[in-house]
């Protein structure tokens, strides 16, 4: 099976109705030159355009979808389709981890009992939110004073490889926010900072600051300041650019009365549902 098959099967058992999905073809580089993310020109592949295909409509058109039908249509890459991720098997091909990943940089931490990954690469806090997510995991959320603690020692370790715009390279974006509605800080699984388990602020936040030139606005996503000695948590702009951490659960058979049959330690899940699962989530094409 050739993989335009493959991407038309996925196509029909991933969704109630069939959809178009991104592909890695695109003339981002130069206008109506369509290539491969890896370089392969267009006229190399098993592919067609669909009729009137394409139209590059209002001259913006740089990115492509695969119709189920198997045929090719350029679109703008600011809509939003779902996409497939491919990863070419290897020999050296990491086994899916205790994470449920293949990522290593995901750690298992035995005090916490999840997992994390700390992001060198700085982030506003949305796309910081979107990388968890495509990853399998959230925008990590501290639950006790150990994972506060612990969030602070993972920003310390990496602090010379991360890359900030800000000048305060102490900040690391979490999984909270200043919900205006409510007028509270609420995590992204929809709980209280009490109620998660930990609502210790950093020494005079949160504070709110805007900042002189208006080019951001209050201060409404959620961070960790390791610069403390106390570490705390600390209210920061949501569109400026900091290390975030993932955190993800471990990927574990409960040896409980409900699973007496099976034996505890870690599952296997097999690869290509973990990348089903991060498939049918619709994107635009440039948030990776
Ligand atoms: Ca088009
Ligand atoms: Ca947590
Ligand atoms: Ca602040």
């Amino acid at each position: 099976m050739n993989i335009l098959q493959t991407m038309q099967n996925l196509i029909r058992t991933s969704f109630t109705t069939p959809k178009s999905i991104y592909t890695g073809i695109h003339s981002t580089f130069a206008e109506g030159h369509f290539f491969s993310i890896d370089g392969i020109p267009l006229a190399h592949m098993p592919v067609n355009w669909a009729p009137d295909e394409p139209n590059n409509v209002d001259g913006n058109e740089n990115c492509t979808i695969l119709h189920p039908n198997g045929t090719l249509a350029d679109v703008n890459c600011g809509y939003v389709h779902p996409f497939i991720c491919f990863k070419k098997r290897t020999d050296d091909m990491a086994e899916m981890n205790e994470c449920g990943t293949i990522d290593r940089e995901y750690q298992y931490n035995n005090v916490t009992g999840s997992c994390y990954k700390f992001h060198i690469i700085a982030r506003n806090w949305q796309r910081a939110f979107k990388t968890c997510s495509a990853e399998g995991g959230y925008l990590a959320i501290v639950n006790s004073p150990e994972e506060a603690e612990l969030f602070k020692t993972m920003h310390l370790e990496n602090l010379r490889r991360t890359t900030t715009q800000n000048v305060n390279n102490r900040i690391s974006f979490l999984g909270f926010r200043f919900w205006q509605e409510l007028g509270a800080w609420v995590t992204i699984h929809g709980q209280t900072l009490k109620e998660a388990g930990y609502d210790h602020w950093a020494g005079g936040e949160p504070n709110n600051v805007k900042n002189a030139d208006n080019l951001y606005e209050g201060e409404y996503c959620g961070s960790i300041d390791a610069g403390c000695k106390k570490v705390g948590l600390n209210d920061f702009w949501c569109k400026y650019e900091n290390p975030f951490i993932c955190e993800k659960q471990p990927v574990v058979v409960e040896s409980s009365s409900q699973s007496s049959s099976s034996t505890s330690g870690p599952t296997t899940v097999s690869y290509i549902d973990f990348s089903v699962a991060n498939t049918i989530v619709p994107r635009n094409y440039d948030e990776y």
